[in-house]
């Protein structure tokens, strides 16, 4: 280089450091793929659980009944896309093939499926309806395919996993696009098995082969989040109650987990500043049993356990996968139509207005670039901006100025995640006549909390981050009032 472009170089540079903005906070620890980003966002969606289970009023069948005792007499798909969609939902799974083996779609695979079913003559394709009715009605559609199959004559062997793929390259080449695909970990040994009517047991961290399943399932359907106990996207959140946990880190170490296989303590909470981001789903059904039936027709979940199920799942930051089964109608019975429409307009109603939205907002700390991280990116409105405290710190107060008393009982918070999980203690307080007084507590944000405070009237809110693993960044602030019931 001659000495004058060295020179015209420098100045250069000088002309251009003005201008240039400060760096952004580097990530921390595992963050989520672009898939995860999506998902976080889906919050609440619906399981549908229904096969021959529905008419023979068991919850796990044996894989020996008759095909012909599914025939369900009015089935509509649509209604439960209407229904769902009406509640809230952003999607639904579907147990296309449950334990006993029998098939909701025409497999090439297997004689035990729709196609030998009296419904529809036996040429109905429930997958291909249900894709068709989540798209008439703006919902994603997920799959649930059970890796134990107690019709299968191999299982057991090296041939039925072979199959298993086969299903499984079926559902993702035919029916769009997929969103969740779900992989059981139960294995009860005993079953059908094509007549041999016996035990089998399988290692279930071998028998499976589980790599190149995952491979396939990413390559056919690349957006497609995939479930089970040990990830490998999401996991199991290590209870069927319907309640996440706080702490919950999106983090966790994948290593030696499969379908079946995994920590309980891992599955609640995650792994403090583990390897990947593996965020937990809470599955949960609306009535005792996965499956309906008619004796629990007067035990479908009220309004109030269903918001305690909400803000124990959604509002800890965890995805709620909601069980509804479908009847031997194949319809959504009335009483649970009924319950989900409640509870979607509880959800509506209580988070139509956001009563911190551009109102002003401080921090007392920020990262060295103010522009683009400041306190006012917490409520303005937009959950991809986000405020940044100083590099180095560990602690942070956000203030937020409500410009006059505001009655209001929720406070949603959410952490930038595309940065990874960082806060591990926070508090809440509001103001009210001058006075601070406490109104929440927790561990953990991750993609968003959502507390339930008491009902109070207040002209500031205050949330203090107390202990965090690497400087916050917090993307929204929100607060509302839910309606009086
Ligand atoms: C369990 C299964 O054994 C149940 O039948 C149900 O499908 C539930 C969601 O997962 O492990």
């Amino acid at each position: 280089m001659t000495l004058r472009t060295t020179a015209g170089v420098f100045a250069l540079f000088l002309y251009m450091a003005p201008f240039a903005a400060a760096a952004p906070p580097e990530p921390f620890g595992a963050v989520p793929s672009e898939p995860h980003l999506r998902w976080h966002e889906l919050e609440y969606y619906g399981f549908i659980h229904f096969t021959i289970n529905t008419f023979t009023d068991r919850e796990w069948g044996g894989g020996d009944e008759s095909p012909g005792l599914f025939d369900p007499s009015a089935c509509d798909p649509e209604q439960w896309a209407r229904v769902a969609a009406g509640s809230g939902m952003k999607g639904l799974i579907l147990t296309a093939k449950h334990h006993d083996g029998f098939c909701l779609w025409p497999s090439k695979y297997t004689q035990h499926s729709v196609k030998a079913s009296p419904w529809k003559g036996g040429k109905g394709d429930l997958v291909g309806e249900l894709a068709a009715a989540c798209k008439k009605h703006g919902l994603l559609l997920g799959l649930y395919l059970s890796p134990w199959d107690r019709n299968h004559a191999e299982y057991g062997r090296p041939a039925y996993i072979d199959d298993y793929r086969n299903q499984w390259r079926e559902l993702l080449t035919r029916y769009g696009p997929i969103f969740e695909t779900w992989y059981d970990g139960a294995n009860g040994g005993s079953g059908y098995y094509g007549g041999a009517n016996e035990t089998r047991r399988i290692d279930n961290k071998t028998y499976y082969d589980w790599i190149p399943t995952w491979k396939l399932v990413r390559d056919l359907q690349p957006g497609c989040i995939r479930f089970s106990d040990g990830g490998p996207d999401i996991r199991w959140v290590g209870n069927e109650r319907g309640l996440g946990y706080d702490p919950n880190w999106c983090t966790f170490n994948r290593q030696g987990r499969w379908p079946g296989v995994s920590e309980q303590a891992s599955l609640w909470h995650g792994d403090r500043g583990g390897t990947d981001w593996v965020p937990a789903e809470v599955d949960v059904s609306i009535r005792p049993g996965w499956f309906w039936h008619e004796s629990q027709n007067d035990k479908v979940k009220t309004l109030d356990e269903l918001l305690e199920i909400y803000y124990a799942s959604v509002g800890r930051g965890c995805n709620l996968l909601l069980n509804v089964p479908p009847d031997r109608r194949g319809l959504f019975h009335e009483i649970d139509t009924k319950r989900l429409q409640e509870l979607g307009d509880y959800i509506q109603q209580t988070f139509a207005t956001d009563l911190a939205k551009g109102k002003p907002a401080k921090a007392d700390t920020t990262w060295d670039d103010p522009a683009d991280f400041a306190a006012a990116n917490l409520t303005d409105g937009d959950r991809k901006t986000y405020w940044a405290a100083a590099d180095g710190a560990r602690r942070a107060v956000l203030e937020i100025d409500l410009g006059g008393p505001a009655t209001f009982d929720n406070i949603r918070i959410e952490e930038f995640i595309p940065l990874g999980q960082r806060v591990e203690g926070f508090e809440i307080d509001a103001r009210s006549g001058g006075e601070w007084k406490k109104i929440a507590e927790g561990f953990t944000i991750g993609p968003r909390r959502i507390l339930r405070t008491e009902r109070v009237a207040a002209d500031a809110v205050r949330v203090r981050l107390v202990k965090c693993l690497a400087p916050p960044t917090i993307s929204t602030i929100e607060v509302y009032n839910s309606p009086q019931r």
